[in-house]
């Protein structure tokens, strides 16, 4: 692809100065096969010449053990720099891999360093649609144009698309789910007489080791085959699903499998027929197995037609009150995939006790890269802090998040605008992910870094980029989410201020605030409950008011305006700080951008600039609506007088 074809588009990490300290320098890539191939077109793209006497070498071990599937070993002795791999994707991921090193991956001598992903699959889920939803646009909660793999309901070229892959392997990441969850009539077609579009973008993808998943309709049997059920218990349906799966290999040889929202949101599911979960996760796993590939099933259901009167219904319970009783049902190649909080990516949220309660099922986190709650890539807000907390929980025991998840999902921030991400700095978090996912226990801040040096430039004002987004996910959380309360935003679009906006919806997500105090009580004690579904530890702190932590009091405490935080504050006084406090600090963020001026690109300056200065709006908003409200409901004011409306 010449780069010709994607001009106006922003190179993002891979602009060709990321690829400065290989070019010119002497490759040989032993290897055959296609992805071989990708990373000697690599070499001669980043300006490298293929030779026998190289000074970068990428090998086959030509063993199957130790670095598996995707993992390489990098070391450098006698001035070569050695890339080992047991398979062609560690090739191609040690190369990535040099390129971030840049001039260290050529200077001295290294011992050899292994590399091998923590998570065998690293995706990212599209909640694209072929057309604009009336309601949502073309990308479900996406904040970055339209859909990079189709336009007005039709394919779009999809050299784009093959950037993108460039991309994404450059991160790790090896799945991708190209539609929406949610699937609409025409997105259900793409499965049958519409799989050959499927086949064109998984071609895009494959030469990067990156494998295409499709979002299905369990009500398939009916929409698409004309069956009059969907019953997975049904050896008609079985069959359709098996004949359909078949089919689908026929056109993409190497297809990954499905994604399935079912019984959640009015997506059809096994319920309607009166079937578990499991069943319906079966019946697709079993339609895949025969090909190698997976299924996964969302753990993402609950009853979204609450009546809020109803004291007694969480929805933070229903994901573990559903598919705990099912652990040890579910078949190899079917992965659960579970979203990192019990309620839905909200800023701030226990993790989901899901994840530890499921030992016999495969398991995937599910995280929100798209930033639906988090700012909709208006607001500057670098997520890897937040990630990383997620992944180092220490859920079970010792055994962290990430020790638990098999795979790592998110859904994707990505769409066709010139940055990919609409803000650029969003483009961090798409890296972040990647990196996270491969590896959970790096450092968010030098994730970060890298990504600066790689698409800013190594002479950028970095400490102006680290004073704007290494907090920026706790200031965001500052300025709106108080200790652990979610859903204050706007119903529908879900950005900006409205604290009573869901209280009296049928979504479950309220905060119950009255003019003596706020929170949900989950506990066992006199609350829902919801507590007794952790493991220990965790089942006894979120049950005590003392030691659950503040941010989360909120979550699982309904607690008095005057009571007293570990921090010393009041929670109605920290609710006052901290939002002034946020707001302020989003004012710093925009004076320190200016600091980038002159140092990248002038349309990318103004384009931060301008996210910036809606950041600073939004945030005073949110600050006053907030403070507003909870000065009004308790009466109580602030200690340091300032001004509330
Ligand atoms: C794709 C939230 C979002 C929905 C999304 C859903 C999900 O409720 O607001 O847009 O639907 O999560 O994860 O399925």
């Amino acid at each position: 692809m010449s780069t010709d074809e994607l001009a106006g588009v922003h190179p993002a990490w891979l602009p060709p100065r990321a690829f400065r300290a290989i070019a010119a320098r002497r490759v040989a890539v032993h290897g055959t096969g296609p992805l071989a191939d990708t990373v000697r077109e690599e070499a001669v793209r980043a300006g490298a010449t293929l030779a026998e006497d190289a000074e970068l070498v990428f090998k086959l071990t030509g063993d199957r053990a130790p670095l598996g599937d995707e993992g390489f070993a990098i070391s450098r002795a006698g001035g070569v720099t050695l890339v080992l791999a047991d398979a062609p994707a560690g090739l191609l991921h040690g190369f990535f891999h040099v390129v971030r090193l840049g001039e260290a991956a050529f200077t001295g001598e290294r011992p050899v360093e292994r590399h091998v992903p923590a998570m065998r699959r690293r995706m990212l889920d599209h909640w694209d649609n072929l057309d604009v939803h009336p309601v949502m646009g073309q990308v479900e909660r996406g904040y970055s144009g339209g859909s990079i793999f189709w336009e007005a309901g039709a394919q779009r070229d999809l050299a784009r698309v093959r950037a993108y892959a460039r991309l994404l392997a450059a991160t790790g990441i090896n799945a991708v789910a190209i539609n929406n969850v949610n699937v609409h009539r025409a997105e259900a077609h793409l499965l049958t007489d519409r799989v050959g579009e499927v086949a064109a973008v998984a071609a895009a993808f494959r030469p990067y080791g990156i494998r295409v998943h499709l979002s299905v309709s369990f009500a398939s049997p009916v929409v698409l085959g004309g069956l009059p059920t969907a019953d997975p218990l049904d050896p008609a349906v079985r069959a359709w699903w098996a004949e359909t799966t078949w089919r689908v290999y026929e056109a993409i040889p190497d297809f990954g499998g499905y994604v399935v929202k079912a019984d959640s949101e009015g997506q059809p599911g096994p319920f309607g027929y009166g079937r578990s979960h499991a069943d319906g996760a079966n019946l697709l796993a079993e339609a895949l197995e025969p090909f190698g590939g997976v299924v996964h099933w969302r753990a993402f259901v609950y009853n979204h037609r609450q009546d809020w009167r109803d004291r007694s219904t969480d929805r933070a319970r229903a994901a573990y009150d559903h598919f705990a009783p099912l652990d040890g049902q579910f078949r190899d190649n079917a992965i659960l995939q579970v979203k990192y909080g019990p309620i839905d990516f909200q800023t701030r949220e226990p993790i989901s006790p899901v994840i530890a309660a499921m030992p016999a099922t495969n398991v995937a986190v599910e995280l929100q890269v798209t930033q639906e709650y988090t700012g909709q890539q208006r607001h500057a807000c670098y997520l890897g802090p937040m990630w990383s907390e997620v992944l180092r929980f220490p859920l079970a025991g010792h055994v962290t998040v990430a020790g638990l998840a098999e795979e790592l999902v998110a859904v994707s921030n990505v769409g066709d605008d010139p940055y990919w991400t609409g803000h650029p700095l969003a483009q961090a978090n798409l890296y972040a992910f990647g990196r996270l996912a491969w590896e959970p226990s790096l450092d968010p801040l030098s994730i970060l870094d890298e990504w600066v040096d790689l698409t800013l430039g190594p002479d950028v004002d970095r400490e102006a980029l680290h004073g704007i987004l290494d907090d920026s996910w706790r200031t965001y959380e500052s300025y709106t989410a108080p200790l652990g309360v979610g859903f204050m935003v706007r119903p529908g679009h879900h950005y900006g201020p409205d604290v009573d906006g869901y209280e009296y919806t049928p979504w479950g997500t309220y905060h119950f605030a009255d003019r003596d105090g706020v929170g949900v009580d989950r506990t066992r004690a006199t609350g829902t409950g919801f507590t007794g579904q952790y493991p220990k530890p965790w089942s006894d702190v979120y049950e005590s008011v003392e030691r659950c932590p503040d941010e989360l009091l909120l979550f699982f405490h309904h607690v008095p305006y005057g009571h007293v935080l570990h921090n010393g504050a009041t929670v109605i006084q920290h609710i006052y700080d901290t939002h002034f406090a946020g707001a302020e600090r989003v004012e710093e963020m925009r004076r320190l951008w200016d600091r980038l001026d002159g140092q990248v690109d002038p349309a990318l300056f103004e384009r931060v600039r301008e996210r910036l200065d809606e950041q600073v709006r939004s945030a005073a908003e949110w600050r006053d609506q907030i403070n507003t409200y909870f000065h009004r409901k308790s009466g109580v004011p602030d200690a340091k007088g300032r001004r509330i409306y």
